[in-house]
């Protein structure tokens, strides 16, 4: 299997227009129909994907891209649907450091700022790339050593420039070729194979709680390039390169899941990184109809399931919101619908091969069905009457000095709450890292965790959950008794 055109990127503007015009039909039809369905829908109806995929201790994000945020049923499905983020292009190169020495980080700290306002973590993409990297880096002429030095100050400005604000990063992305021989990128043809090396040193030292991904494509399966990548985080981990974990691009055909997906991850993982299907979309021959859609659905099942079979698989992006938007068709033409919803934002057949495979329903969400607008607590001493809910913590995955944890708050009265507010004390001197689903506050050993808008809202009997990853030493030991609060 191979992606022959995927560098060969180009926009056709005719039918950029058309979309264009399409968009701001549906926006105009949908912001209409979302404010009824705001007033209407239960909160807790909207177990989107990331909900669903918190319940497993794994994250379901969509790449974001700024320019249709301002699209009220692209934010509502994206804020509704995902608890994790990845700019699709906000914070490539040719975005963050256009020319040599001056720094942009307006399309990435909207991004950032979109995600911290809906409970999303986010995964930074990507510091070192051969695309959408400016001339004056691929064309400089630099010797290896100023490279390496432009390729330094670029990873420390970024990646400090979003200190402690990101789940991860892509440090290094796509240094492969297909028979599993270094791409010849200006990296490699300057710097040799060291500049991997040296970018992740970089990134940790830049920002030091960054989760830092090699992240490929044509890697899902075994064969000549994933054992190259597996090589090379080996080689890493004997020679304590830092790198956290490997993400797998996942750009795939109709009926194309290598069978060994899962093998692979796991192989992966046995290296003691983390994996992540980081790019998920899955192509078809337009027009689709209900054979192909049907397909499709299975492939997400099988994909989501994969990774729900290996414990170091943290969670699975896709690679859009929207069919509407997604780079297939400009890249390969003839091919589309790639993604989980249609061009008018209706769930598709995949959307419920993914919910189902995450243990959820197989119901497709309304169309216009809007994250809750639920109010947050208020500081009250004591719940309103009927009102209390418990929390149970459970610790999902523990690796050297990391872990991953969840809480699930359940509604424990006799009436629906419209808030909650649960709190301990770790036992070890444990620090949280990055949490989804709620709003952190930690003050040494004390942790307070606070509903984000969208699941404060809990019938009786309910529940909501929320994760988080933090960092251990010595001891990992749970938390002697954990407090919720309803409002
Ligand atoms: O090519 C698909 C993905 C493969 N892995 C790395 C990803 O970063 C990559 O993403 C795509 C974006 O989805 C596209 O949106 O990367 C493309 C560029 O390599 C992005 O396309 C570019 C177009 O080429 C530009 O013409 C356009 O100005 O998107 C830009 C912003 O819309």
């Amino acid at each position: 299997m191979t992606h022959p055109m995927l560098e060969s990127a180009s926009r056709a503007p005719a039918r950029t227009r058309a979309r264009l015009a399409a968009t701001a039909l549906a926006a105009t039809t949908l912001a209409a129909a979302a404010v009824v369905a705001a007033v209407t829908t239960p909160a807790s109806a909207a177990s989107g994907l990331g909900q669903l995929a918190a319940a497993q201790g794994r994250y379901f994000g969509t790449a974001l891209a700024n320019n249709h945020l301002g699209e009220s049923a692209y934010a509502t499905v994206a804020d509704r649907e995902f608890n994790s983020v990845t700019p699709e292009n906000e914070m490539k190169w040719d975005a963050t450091e256009p020319s040599r020495g001056s720094f942009n980080y307006t399309g990435g700290d909207a991004i950032v700022s979109h995600a911290q306002g809906h409970g999303q973590s986010v995964r930074g993409h990507t510091l070192v790339w051969h695309s959408q990297l400016p001339s004056w880096v691929s064309n400089g002429g630099f010797n290896a050593a100023t490279l390496t030095s432009v390729m330094q100050n670029h990873i420390s400005n970024v990646a400090g420039h979003y200190k402690g604000k990101l789940y991860a990063w892509d440090v290094v992305n796509e240094a492969f070729n297909d028979d599993g021989t270094r791409r010849q990128s200006v990296f490699q043809t300057t710097i040799g194979d060291s500049y991997i090396a040296t970018a992740f040193q970089a990134a940790r030292a830049a920002d030091p709680t960054a989760k830092l991904y090699y992240n490929d494509y044509n890697i899902e399966g075994i064969n000549a390039k994933s054992t190259a990548v597996y090589n090379m985080v080996k080689a890493f981990k004997q020679q304590g390169v830092p790198i956290d974990g490997v993400g797998l691009q996942t750009h795939l055909i109709l009926g194309q899941v290598p069978s060994d997906l899962q093998a692979n991850l796991q192989r992966f993982a046995d290296l003691g990184v983390d994996v992540a299907l980081t790019e998920v979309d899955v192509r078809m021959q337009t027009p689709a109809d209900s054979s192909k859609l049907a397909t499709q659905s299975a492939n997400y099942a099988a994909l989501t399931k994969a990774c729900l079979n290996v414990a170091r698989c943290v969670g699975i992006t896709v690679w859009g919101v929207t069919d509407k938007y997604s780079w297939v068709p400009d890249v390969f033409p003839g091919y589309g619908a790639p993604l989980l919803f249609d061009d008018s934002y209706n769930a598709k057949p995949a959307y419920t091969g993914v919910s189902g495979a995450l243990g959820g329903g197989t119901s497709s969400p309304s169309p216009s069905a809007s994250p809750s607008s639920s109010p947050s607590s208020s500081p009250t001493s004591s719940p309103p009457p009927g009102r209390s809910c418990s929390a149970t913590y459970r610790k999902v995955n523990e690796w050297n000095t990391g872990f991953q944890a969840e809480v699930t708050v359940t509604n424990t009265g006799s009436s629906s709450m419209g808030g909650w507010t649960v709190s301990w004390a770790f036992p070890n001197g444990q620090k949280i890292t990055q949490l989804w689903n709620g709003t952190l506050s930690q003050s040494g050993a004390n942790v307070t965790v606070k509903n984000v808008s969208y699941n404060g809202t809990v019938t009786p009997n309910g529940s909501t959950t929320f994760g988080f990853t933090g960092d251990w030493s010595g001891a990992n030991g749970t938390p002697s008794s954990v407090t919720c609060a309803a409002s």
